[in-house]
């Protein structure tokens, strides 16, 4: 099966975890396309979707999906969403399609993460991939110095990327990052960090992992 095929693969899968007559939250990137073409089949079992991206938000509406606007929600059941890199806790790296910070207002409100992945995300530990980190432009030059005295990681600006949010993708490459949950609460701290794409505290309850025998449903 081919990566493309996997990521198919997965994003129908998620349909069984959308809870008839609820919103549904919505990533972004390669795979969640995949997840929203496969949500039209069934458009009308739901309430509708929250979306994390101006292009999901795009995808979902060519679709007739409606999408709702974040502060009209409270607590949505599912989220479903991608990642870059997924570990054996369910902690992930995000922000490869530069989404990281809506990704996770999004899943703030929701009950359960569902992960759909193909398995070249599966790592044991999170950080061969670079980290992406929202940051204010003002503040770029010193969150990546940071980045280097705190974990010695070489952050570079994400070339010709300004997020939906206006701000600017730090990309940080050289981590090891065998403790997700202390390294995002700490970064998150720093001034002008907006969003570190470390999905420890809002990681995944499920992954739904696509190999070439099948899904695999992980649990954490
Ligand atoms: O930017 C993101 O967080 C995306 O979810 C990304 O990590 C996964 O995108 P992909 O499904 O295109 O690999």
């Amino acid at each position: 099966l081919t990566q493309d095929q996997l990521k198919a693969l997965v994003g129908r899968a998620a349909l069984d975890h959308v809870v008839p007559g609820s919103i549904v939250g919505v990533g972004t990137g390669s795979t969640v396309n995949c997840f929203i073409d496969a949500l039209a089949e069934i458009k009308d079992r739901i309430a509708g979707a929250v979306s994390s991206s101006v292009a999901s938000t795009q995808r979902l509406q060519a679709h007739g999906i409606p999408v709702l606007d974040s502060n009209t929600v409270e607590r949505i059941p599912v989220y479903i969403d991608g990642a870059d890199e997924i570990d054996g806790r369910g902690c992930m790296i995000k922000g490869g399609g530069a989404a990281l910070t809506r990704e996770k207002i999004v899943a703030d409100l929701a009950e359960r993460f569902i992960c759909i992945a193909d398995e070249s995300k599966r790592v044991a530990v999170l950080g061969r991939f670079p980290l992406p980190v929202e940051v204010l432009p003002m503040a770029a030059a010193q969150v990546a110095r940071r980045f280097q005295a705190a974990y010695g990681g070489e952050a570079t600006v994400r070339a010709g990327c300004t997020t939906d949010n206006g701000n600017l993708i730090l990309d940080v490459r050289g981590l090891q990052i065998t403790d997700p949950f202390a390294m995002e609460a700490e970064a998150t701290l720093w001034p002008g960090v907006v969003t570190v794409g470390i999905f420890a505290r809002h990681r995944a309850r499920v992954c739904l992992l696509g190999t070439a025998s099948g899904v695999q449903t992980l649990t954490f």
